[in-house]
């Protein structure tokens, strides 16, 4: 048995597996298993030898200064090691951000003095056990000179906030076409904060070998979390490993190195023990921000047909007082429809909140809320079916960038959608179909994502037992890189998928991009399937050539590779498999590294640059194509007339991913999306306290995710076909897309159900009755 760390075996390979090619099979995932026995490793569930534990202390005002700590009874406790406020943190630098761009000439102290959010971090404390640092924390008597805060977006102290000139789209005159327009409607819609909320919460063990650190920490991107360590203790980057094999989750939030990362290597540091440094589920609320929240204005102008005239949009979302996060509003609003005016601008507003972070489909999703409630509003005003409205304003090319797609499915999407769905058997008028108490609804939305591309790196090893091994920095949150990986290899080289081990999540492995995105995929199978074919060249010429390979008397110019065996295409010879051949030429291994970047970048600035940093990352447009994926919700709502309880009751959803790797992984991908997407409809919310500017709600039990009993079965249709413009095995974004749309799609059938029109999530039960 191998190490738990590289799993290697698939489980049960059923469910149509082995049918068909290796790459685009059902798989079940190959990290499934060691997950399912608890035997796979979380960071936070390593031991080393003379661990310590640090907890974090957290400002109770959302602004002011610190006026000071008392901290003699915490450092007079049992077991307590250490207590760091401001004022004895180590001096760290300050790091570049995540374009590279080279950072401010100044100290980086994670701990407060001037306190810009409630919940920031403010002084830490290690002990010997847990329990002691915890208790010891208690003891900490700090005192604030509190300030006013600016609790939130609508925060009449919070104004309008500043503009952000590079998200600004226009095209031919937009207000002029919408004042003439024989038909407009205009409306806000508002998201309010989210949380990531993965089920592993933060947290790592760190430790320090001479100028060497070592982490267990989950992360998106193992190699720029690493970069941002060494710029922070000023060692060299080399001097950095971050191991990370099994993540539970991430949706965004461990993507970039936090807080009480620094912390916990600081302390390590300075102690000269390994510190482990959870943060607890009330912290995450705070120790990292989520989605902002986000409001919006659209104004539509069109034809009494409902074809487009203008759209006015103007979008602001809230960030910190120190950090700029922005959740481009304008992302779908700007590309989903045809319209020959538009204007779109945005501003970002400054609230006393710990700065907001990504979140699956950060701009795109809020933003398909805003125009997918609007084309439905549009579509009843008009008296037009919400499907034929999109259909007539369906744009045939890129309308911002004005590229062509380089796929667009999303006609086949409604569709095969409406289809399934029934849509034709909707009665248009609101409240007109019910069943018993309840009111039913139909609502429709449209989604997309687009493909992000950056070059990726990968090694492809062929054992003397005839296995393969890929490595590769890239991680496995959940998703199914390292499924996805392994057939990829086994189809390229020519061996069953159960005989490939794939290694990730270790930043000393050959390095990769960031998980984010939704770019992974298509980038480490374009890696992989490049080093496997080399790998496969390279046997193929030692058959032909070396003195003691059997086949070199057939004088043959290829050989076939294929279940693990080598033979001539012609049949002649042996087949032999690929581990006794090896051993019959007396090698070890063939081992190849490939990667991806363009000929001439790849210097060793180039390959920094690429794999710690998102500078080299192309857009979608970057290129002769507007590079998407589409995705059509067909979702039905039942509204309890008394109560106005909603149950979502319905889910058929069709998505254009481009070629599928693993067809079940992409669907678990598509409905783990569609559920995120019912939470947020329904139930997710941060609940600010106005005095203390505090997220009150900061835990599972009061910030409320949808669980089992609100999903009903989602019905997900692949209408994708490979993209070879979007990547090399023509495989689209998968990850964020299906999140996007099932909001507004909500909304609009719970309209359609009650005739109410709710523009604020979530749809809370006081909203409708
Ligand atoms: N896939 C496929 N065919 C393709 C592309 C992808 O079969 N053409 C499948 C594969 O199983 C692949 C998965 O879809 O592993 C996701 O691929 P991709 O869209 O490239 O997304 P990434 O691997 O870059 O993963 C990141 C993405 C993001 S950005 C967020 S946010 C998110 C998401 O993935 N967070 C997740 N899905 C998540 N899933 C889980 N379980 N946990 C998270 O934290
Ligand atoms: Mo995903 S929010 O791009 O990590």
């Amino acid at each position: 048995m191998k190490s738990l760390e590289s799993p290697r075996k698939h489980g049960d390979a059923s469910d149509g597996a082995m049918a068909g090619a290796v790459l685009g099979a059902r798989l079940v995932r190959m990290d499934g298993p060691a997950k399912i026995k608890g035997a796979a490793r979380y960071a936070l569930e390593h031991r080393p030898e003379n661990l310590v534990h640090a907890v974090m202390v957290q400002s109770t005002v959302a602004a002011g200064r610190v006026r000071s700590i008392d901290k003699a009874a915490a450092e007079a406790a049992p077991g307590v090691l250490l207590v760091l406020t401001a004022d004895n943190a180590l001096h760290l630098a300050t790091a570049s951000d995540w374009t590279g761009a080279p950072p401010p000439d100044r100290p980086y102290n994670p701990l407060a003095r001037d306190v810009a959010f409630n919940g920031q971090h403010v002084a830490a404390v290690v002990a010997e056990t847990f329990e002691q640092a915890t208790e010891a924390a208690r003891l900490l008597d700090i005192a604030y000179d509190e300030a006013p805060a600016i609790v939130d977006l609508d925060d009449p102290a919070a104004g309008d906030g500043m503009p952000i000139g590079m998200l600004t789209a226009q095209w031919g005159d937009a207000d002029a076409a919408l004042a003439a327009a024989p038909v407009r409607i205009e409306a806000e819609y508002r998201t309010p904060r989210e949380y990531n909320v993965p089920i592993e919460p933060h947290g790592l063990i760190a430790e320090w070998h001479g100028d060497s650190l070592t982490l267990r920490e989950p992360s998106q991107w193992l190699d720029g979390m690493a970069r941002t360590y060494a710029e922070w203790f000023g060692v060299p980057f080399e001097n950095v490993r971050i191991i990370a094999p099994y993540i539970g989750g991430g949706f965004g939030s461990k993507a970039l190195a936090l807080g009480h990362g620094a912390v916990a290597a600081m302390a390590a540091r300075m102690l000269g023990r390994p510190v482990k440094l959870a943060i607890t589920r009330p912290q995450s609320f705070t120790a990292f921000g989520g989605r902002p929240a986000t409001r919006q204005t659209i104004a539509l102008g069109a034809t009494r047909q409902g074809k487009l005239l203008s759209i006015v949009h103007r979008g602001a979302n809230e960030t910190s007082m120190e950090g700029v996060a922005v959740e481009p509003l304008g992302s779908v609003t700007t590309i989903m429809y045809a319209t020959p005016n538009l204007s779109s601008h945005q501003n970002v507003v400054r609230v006393n909140t710990v700065r907001p972070g990504p979140l699956r489909a950060p701009g795109e999703n809020p933003s398909a809320f805003g125009i997918e409630c609007a084309i439905d509003e549009l579509a009843c005003e008009l008296g037009i079916d919400p499907l034929e409205i999109r259909l007539r304003n369906y744009a045939e090319e890129d309308p911002k960038a004005g590229k062509p797609w380089s796929t667009r499915r999303l006609r086949e999407a409604f569709a095969a959608g409406a289809d399934a769905f029934g849509w034709s058997r909707r009665s248009p008028e609101p409240r007109s179909m019910r069943d018993g108490h309840d009111l039913i609804g139909w609502g429709l939305a449209a989604g997309t994502y687009p493909v992000r591309r950056t070059p990726g790196e990968a090694k492809v090893s062929i054992l003397a037992d005839g296995t393969l091994e890929v490595t590769s920095s890239s991680i496995d949150m959940g998703q199914g890189t390292y499924t996805i990986l392994a057939q990829t290899a086994a189809e390229a080289v020519g061996v069953a998928v159960e005989n490939v081990a794939v290694r990730l999540g270790d930043s000393s492995l050959p390095r990769a991009p960031v998980a984010g995105g939704s770019q992974l995929a298509n980038l480490m199978t374009g890696a992989v399937h490049k080093a496997a074919l080399a790998a496969r060249d390279e046997l193929v010429g030692l058959a032909i050539n070396d003195p003691r390979s059997p086949f070199r008397t057939l004088q043959a110019n290829t050989l076939l590779v294929s279940d693990g065996r080598i033979s001539s295409p012609r049949g002649e010879g042996p087949a032999l498999p690929i581990g006794e051949f090896l051993r019959r030429i007396g090698r070890e291994r063939i081992e190849v590294l490939r990667d991806t970047l363009p000929e001439g970048a790849r210097s060793a600035a180039d390959r920094y640059k690429n794999y710690t940093t998102i500078a080299t990352m192309l857009s979608p447009t970057d290129g002769d194509y507007s590079l998407h994926s589409w995705c059509a919700h067909f979702i039905e709502v039942r509204v309890d007339e008394d109560f106005g309880t909603v149950r979502v009751s319905r889910v058929v959803s069709a998505l254009d991913s481009g070629r599928l790797y693993n067809p079940k992984l992409a669907e678990s991908q598509w409905k783990g999306g569609i559920i995120m997407g019912i939470g947020q409809a329904l139930l997710e919310e941060g609940i600010v306290d106005r005095r203390h500017g505090r997220i009150v709600n900061n835990n599972l039990g009061d910030y409320l995710i949808a669980t089992n009993a609100d999903i009903p079965d989602i019905e997900v249709i692949s209408v994708g076909i490979p993209d070879p413009h979007a990547s090399v095995l023509g495989g689209k974004a998968v990850g964020e897309l299906p999140i996007v749309g099932v909001a507004p799609a909500i909304a609009n059938a719970v309209y359609h159900a009650t005739g109410k029109r709710i523009r604020d999530l979530p749809i809370t039960l006081e909203k409708l009755v």
